[in-house]
């Protein structure tokens, strides 16, 4: 009994979909540029999909589960449930309009023409805020639409900015933000359930991992309660004494997003040597 997993063949979430799943533990024997892969060490099998498509495959049961942007997922509507976040393939969906075109608000989309991939979302988002405009559906290269005359505005992803720079267009309206996520079939077996599972433990423990960092620092004595009163840590931080008298290590991990502050704070409580080293996973 495997799970089956669809990922995309190539393109922007093919590499880091490989990665999770090779973080998670999980190993594969045949190359990973195949239709299908095999994992050794775990009931999975991999299928290598163009991202539109990993949706469908997902309703239907072909695919058990499967990675894919979830901006993907909200534009073919399918039946599939929404796992889990996976933390990459960041990118906003927006309404992007000629830079030196003024703007003041959703209202002055009123009557446009907008070019878009993404025409269910739009579609959503022009009748929740009340506006007419006409939808230009077309499958790509959306971004010159409104520099050849086919469109006013357009509706595409975003991730530096550079190619609505580059065309001479200015984001007007973010209508989604959006990451790679997890997705799976409705009606899994329990048995399939229970490999999900397995898998999503492991995905969590390699994300908890990627959002901390193992702290090691010197600290006087003296100050050590201030100190342990900055550092959380698991439970609590790890204490041992140093050769040095009146000096002690202490251990402990800190969130990414808390960390220069904390930095800041223990430096300022006297602590010194401090080591910062990534985890690889976090099980608590
Ligand atoms: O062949 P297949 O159909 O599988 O791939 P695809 O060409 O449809 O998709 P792909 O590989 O381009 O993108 C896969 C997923 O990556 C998307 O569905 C998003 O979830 C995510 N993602 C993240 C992005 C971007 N960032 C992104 N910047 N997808 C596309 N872009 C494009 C955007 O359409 C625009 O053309 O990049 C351009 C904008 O980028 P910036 O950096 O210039 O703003
Ligand atoms: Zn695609």
């Amino acid at each position: 009994m495997k799970l089956k997993i669809a990922i995309q063949k190539s393109g922007r979430l093919n590499e880091d979909s490989i990665k999770i799943l090779k973080e998670a533990g999980i190993e594969f024997n045949n190359g990973m540029n195949k239709l299908k892969a095999e994992a050794v060490n775990f009931p999975l099998e991999v299928f290598f999909l163009r991202d539109d498509d990993i949706p469908q495959y997902v309703e239907d049961g072909v695919a058990d589960i499967g990675i894919v942007g979830e901006n993907v997922v909200l534009e073919k509507n399918k039946e599939v449930k929404i796992v889990s976040k996976l933390g990459f393939g960041k990118c906003r969906l927006s309404i992007a309009i000629p830079k030196n075109q003024k703007y003041k608000g959703v209202q002055d989309l009123e009557g446009k023409r907008i070019a878009t991939s993404y025409a269910t979302v739009l579609s959503k988002y022009l009748k929740k805020n009340k506006i007419n405009a006409e939808i230009h559906e077309i499958s790509g290269s959306v971004e010159i639409a409104p520099g050849i005359g086919l469109a006013d505005a357009i509706c595409d992803l975003v991730s530096s900015g550079s190619t609505l720079f580059t065309n001479g267009l200015k984001e007007a309206e973010v209508i989604l933000r959006s990451e790679a996520v997890l997705i799976s079939n409705k009606k899994l077996t329990q048995n399939q359930e229970l490999i999900l599972e397995k898998l999503l433990f492991r995905i969590n423990a390699v994300k908890k991992a990627k959002n901390n960092k193992y702290i090691l620092l010197n600290a006087p004595n003296k100050n050590l309660n201030a100190i342990c009163g900055i550092l959380p840590g698991m439970k609590s931080p790890t204490i041992l004494p140093l050769a040095e008298e009146g000096w002690s290590s202490v251990h402990s991990v800190v969130n990414e997003n808390d960390f220069w502050d904390i930095i800041e704070k223990l430096k300022e409580k006297g602590a010194e040597g401090i080591l910062v080293v990534p985890i690889e996973k976090m099980i608590l």
